[in-house]
């Protein structure tokens, strides 16, 4: 229910059900852990990029395998969040290159929370983000309620969760919920330019900037600072900082190798 490559250190990983617009199933989250198995093993990691099949990203939870029992019974829902989206959330943070969204359509639900997990998010113009929980009776999930805040402040968070109206690609970029909007008619470009991208970028520089703008939501400052030191120091020992500056001096572009 994925595709997943890996060239030139860059995983693509695409959601593959479109018909059902890539919601979640058991068998999905099974796919993406071990799509995940295989990028936290890589080594030579350069960047992740995650899109979708067909004209939506993904519609959240499959409602179809959480059907709501029609004799009226209630289940725990925590098991699932515990057990498949917390993982799958936690390791895209955590994985030591960029993860790129480039968000094909409509996101929705935990699929709406997925993609505000990436660490940059492209957009085409037509897709849209739906806070689609309220509508079930449930609240936002999958680091919805973490995300969204720190994302686009409270006022706007409560807005969107409260009553889950579609907030467009436009919208999503004013308000700072995701990095850049597309032309639709540029989706495969732009897959190839990120692709590209990670594929010659300074992944350790990555690594670290990802790790520190991730850590600064639960630091002070003067915490702030010392992880910057820590982490400036290891990247003045690397093979791409000394290429960057070589490449400043000689007035050409960097050719870094990740390392
Ligand atoms: C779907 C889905 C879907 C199955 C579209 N499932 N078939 C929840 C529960 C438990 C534990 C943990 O966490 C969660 C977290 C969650 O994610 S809760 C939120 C779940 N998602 C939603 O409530 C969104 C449901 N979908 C929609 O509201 C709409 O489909 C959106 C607004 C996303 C797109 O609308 P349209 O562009 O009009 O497309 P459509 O509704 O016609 O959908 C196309 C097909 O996909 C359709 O099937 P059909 O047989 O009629 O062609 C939909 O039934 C199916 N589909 N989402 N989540």
């Amino acid at each position: 229910e994925i595709t997943f490559t890996l060239e030139q250190g860059v995983g693509v990983i695409t959601l593959n059900r479109p018909e059902r617009l890539n919601s979640f199933t058991a068998v999905m989250h099974a796919e993406l852990a071990r799509a995940l198995d295989t990028l936290e093993a890589h080594a030579g990691l350069r960047g992740v990029i995650l899109t979708g099949a067909g004209r939506g990203f993904c519609a959240g939870q499959d409602l179809g395998e959480r059907k709501p029992a029609e004799d009226g019974s209630r289940r725990d829902l925590s098991e699932n969040l515990e057990k498949l989206y917390k993982p799958l959330i936690m390791r895209l943070r955590a994985l030591p290159a960029p993860v790129v969204c480039v968000m094909n359509g409509v996101a929705a639900g935990a699929g709406a929370s997925l993609v505000l997990a990436c660490d940059v998010v492209f957009a085409v113009e037509s897709a849209r983000f739906i806070q689609a929980f309220s509508k079930i009776g449930l609240l936002p999930d999958a680091g919805g309620t973490w995300f969204l805040p720190r994302l686009v402040g409270s006022a706007r968070a409560m807005g969107a969760a409260l009553f889950g109206e579609a907030v467009s690609a436009r919208q999503a970029e004013a308000w700072g919920l995701i990095w850049r909007v597309v032309p639709d008619a540029d989706l495969a470009a732009t897959l190839a330019d990120v692709r590209a991208t990670l594929a010659a970028g300074p992944t350790r520089a990555y690594a670290a900037t990802k790790q520190a703008l991730h850590a600064s939501s639960g630091n002070t400052l003067a915490q702030q600072f010392d992880l910057e030191c820590a982490l400036q120091r290891e990247l003045g020992y690397t093979d791409d900082y000394l290429e960057g500056m070589r490449a400043f001096a000689q007035k050409r572009a960097p050719a870094f190798g990740g390392r």
